[in-house]
């Protein structure tokens, strides 16, 4: 249909009309102005909670011209191409060498950063008992405890002496100073339009994210400081000034996995013990005698640790979890990567030790080479015509971005030599899924290989020309050699997958040739992120060093990169239905969620526990308990309906993926361990994998990671159970809730469903 420019701008200045008003009703509502039963009151409210499609106030009416994806006219670029910026590098953070004091056991921080210890105990604990005493208060707001990790022994940090803090980090997450840009040519972004991390107290956050290098046999102490606005309604029209962090699948401590209901707010900070723990340290290789299972000394030796070997993780990242606001809090900018170095996987493609694999990375640094090996986060995002960052608090489906974004930069380039790099691909949207391919200038795929899925080696690389789908929060290695390539080549990064317009899911994979035709109506199909083959690159790793193409790439990529966990006969089976079951239960009979939601949320998406009833997220609630440690369970996640995927995300432990029901499985799943299954809408719509827990206990949960249905709240909790003597988590753990004064517990519900203890 031919639309004449003058209807166009009609139609663009109707749908910009649309979007200021959703966004005057965010804004009011956010800041107390109107209440949900206003809306109500003016018909703009239906009964299930959804705003009324009504023209002019939901941009995703569609009589209101709303551009697709976003729902939003299409978001302003400042005249720039695609590839007309460097693609940053991620903003690496220096860890600080932290002692024990014998007597206190106490992580002392040097003096010069003015850091008080980190304890095993919150700092809560000393408020509770001393609630006069200032050193214990938060004296940014004059309220309540200066930590947020809950007090006492049941947040107590588990096996504190046993997994000592080595290095520290600490961060706080603020508001952006200037210079906040996602392009040198784009504005810079307000304060408030961006929320991420900074190295440091009390500082504001900056772009590109952060990323931590960690390695086994060096435990982590992580300090956050929420460095918010004191008001909730300082957000330019999203976002919640309050967080927990959560380390994705890293192996830790429920009081350290950033989703045991245990939010902070501004001015306080949380102390995460991010242990670097080696899974089935109590039961294989308890002697430590397995030199694979280790991490570098940093002097070329290696450091033994307890666990099984073929449990390695590598591609990891930490994110936003505050329950009912986590798409809003993630897309605003609070994540970061991590890479985690062992044995095996060193980050040093030079040295060779006959464990070390010696993958693409760089050589210059003993561990933990860069160079070579390059965090890949894509993400997508929508701005206001003013330039600012965009969000639609009110969708439920899925939140689609016009804007492909690579490390927080709109489709950059990146120069590489002709030889190999590892690229750890992240996919941090909200709700799209993305499937990427390579292609050269003359159109032609380039073949790569596939090393790890969601942070695990495959046992053999994959030779691959296009990936699989790639779900929020789902990450995958590959390995692509530029050595066929001569400097002025040109390869480029293209996004091969049509969303349906909804958010929902994926409608379709389009071929290269469409792909690279792009798409209209959404600009994240096609290219985003082209590869500038050159002769020489400066080192990130060594500043001033200069790597020149006749330098002899040393890097190897084995033909065997772990081995094969076996699958065996379950102890039990569950199984976990994703789904759409009308109206959430999130809410109490007075209209309370826990913790507290927005006033206008509704909980369209559900989770059912073997076959019995539908539920929402209620952080009081317990969907599954884990009795005891080392039981080897099989579970099958279904996804309930038809329109839409799900990518469900399973906090602590990897599953190793057995079946997809009778569909057929990629060679990138099969007997692969992952923490995020995509559950289709047809083909594929089940996973079958088998898991067991063990080391740690306490509260965590399992979701779907399209943040918007995690949000709206397709998520339950699960109890892990130790059986350790003494230990707090040999019973369920009461539900700290938190408050600006303290936290206050309650007692949990829990589905008898999820229970299998007699
Ligand atoms: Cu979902």
């Amino acid at each position: 249909m031919y639309i004449s420019p003058k209807a166009s701008l009609a139609r663009q200045r109707e749908a910009q009309k649309a979007r200021d008003n959703r966004a005057e009703i965010v804004k009011a509502l956010s800041q107390g102005q109107i209440s949900r039963r206003d809306l109500f009151k003016w018909g703009l409210y239906s009964a299930t909670g959804a705003l009324a499609l009504k023209n002019g106030l939901s941009p995703l009416a569609r009589s209101a011209y709303a551009a697709v994806p976003t729902g939003a006219p299409r978001s302003y670029l400042y005249g720039q191409a695609k590839y007309s910026c460097m693609m940053p590098r991620l903003d690496v953070q220096r860890p600080i060498p932290l002692t024990r004091d014998p007597t206190t056991r106490n992580a002392i921080f040097p003096a010069s950063y003015g850091e008080r210890p980190a304890k095993r105990l919150s700092y809560h604990t000393d408020f509770t008992a001393n609630p006069t005493d200032d050193q214990f208060r938060n004296l940014v707001s004059g309220r309540g405890p200066v930590e947020g990790r809950p007090p006492g022994e049941v947040f107590a940090h588990q096996r504190w002496d046993e997994f000592f803090p080595k290095a520290g980090y600490v961060m706080s997450l603020g508001s952006v100073s200037a210079g906040c840009r996602f392009h040198p040519a784009f504005t810079d972004q307000y304060s408030n339009s961006v929320w991420c991390y900074g190295a440091g107290r009390y500082v504001t956050g900056r772009m590109p994210p952060p990323l931590i290098k960690a390695r086994y046999g060096e435990p982590i102490l992580t300090r956050i400081y929420n460095n918010l606005p004191l008001v909730r309604g300082a957000n330019e029209g999203f976002g919640i000034n309050e967080t927990q962090v959560h380390f994705h699948n890293a192996h830790n401590g429920a009081e350290s996995d950033g989703a045991a209901n245990v939010h902070h707010f501004p001015g306080t900070f949380y102390d995460y013990r991010w242990s670097t723990t080696l899974a089935r340290r109590d039961k294989i290789n308890t002697q430590a005698t397995d030199r694979r299972a280790s991490g570098p000394d940093g002097n070329g030796g290696l450091i033994n640790v307890p666990g099984d070997f073929r449990e390695l993780q590598g591609t990891l990242w930490f994110h936003d979890h505050r329950f009912f606001f986590t798409a809003e809090n993630v897309y605003k900018g609070n994540y970061g990567a991590v890479n985690m170095y062992s044995g095996p996987d060193r980050g040093n493609e030079a040295l060779a030790d006959g464990v070390n694999l010696r993958l693409p990375s760089g050589s210059l640094l003993d561990w933990g080479n860069l160079d070579f090996d390059v965090n890949l986060i894509v993400s997508d995002a929508a701005m206001r015509q003013d330039g600012q960052l965009f969000f639609d608090i009110f969708n439920t489906d899925g939140f689609l971005g016009d804007v492909p974004l690579v490390n927080s930069a709109y489709a950059p380039y990146f120069e590489v030599l002709p030889r190999k790099y590892r690229f750890r691909i992240l996919n941090a949207s909200m709700s799209r899924f993305w499937k990427l391919g390579l292609v050269n200038s003359t159109g032609t795929t380039v073949p790569f290989q596939f090393i790890a899925n969601d942070g695990n080696f495959v046992v053999n690389p994959i030779t691959l020309t296009s990936l699989d789908h790639q779900g929020p929060a789902e990450r995958y290695d590959i390995i692509v050699d530029f050595s066929r390539f001569r400097p002025g080549d040109r390869v480029t990064l293209v996004n091969m997958l049509q969303m349906r317009p909804d958010g929902r899911g994926p409608q379709r994979d389009l071929s290269l040739a469409q792909a690279l035709a792009g798409d209209p109506l959404d600009p994240c199909i096609g290219g985003i992120l082209q590869f500038n083959v050159v002769g020489s690159v400066n080192s990130v790793d060594t500043p001033g060093h200069v790597h020149s193409s006749t330098t002899p790439d040393r890097s190897v990529v084995p033909l065997m990169l772990t081995q094969q966990i076996p699958i065996v006969a379950p102890v039990r089976t569950r199984l976990v239905e994703f789904g759409r079951s009308g109206s959430g239960n999130s809410r109490n009979a007075a209209g309370q969620c826990t913790p507290d939601c927005s006033e206008t949320a509704s909980f369209p998406w559900t989770v059912r526990v073997n076959g019995q009833d539908s539920h929402s997220m209620n952080a009081n609630r317990v969907s599954l308990l884990i009795p005891k440690p080392g039981e080897v369970e099989h579970w099958t996640y279904v996804n309930g309906g038809g329109g839409w995927d799900h990518p469900i995300h399973l906090h602590f432990e990897e599953g190793v993926t057995i079946n997809r029901g009778t569909d057929p499985i990629p060679a990138t799943e099969k007997l692969v361990r992952k923490d995020v299954w995509r559950l289709r809408t047809i083909g594929q719509r089940q996973v079958t994998f088998q898991v067991q827990f063990g080391e740690y206990g306490g509260s965590y949960v399992n979701h779907c990671h399209n943040t918007v249905h995690e949000d709206f709240a397709m998520l339950m909790r699960i109890q892990l159970l130790t059986g350790v003597p003494g230990s707090p988590q040999t019973a369920i753990t009461p539900t700290p809730n938190p408050t600006p004064d303290g936290v206050v517990w309650t007692t949990p519900e829990i589905l008898p469903e999820g229970d299998p203890r007699d």
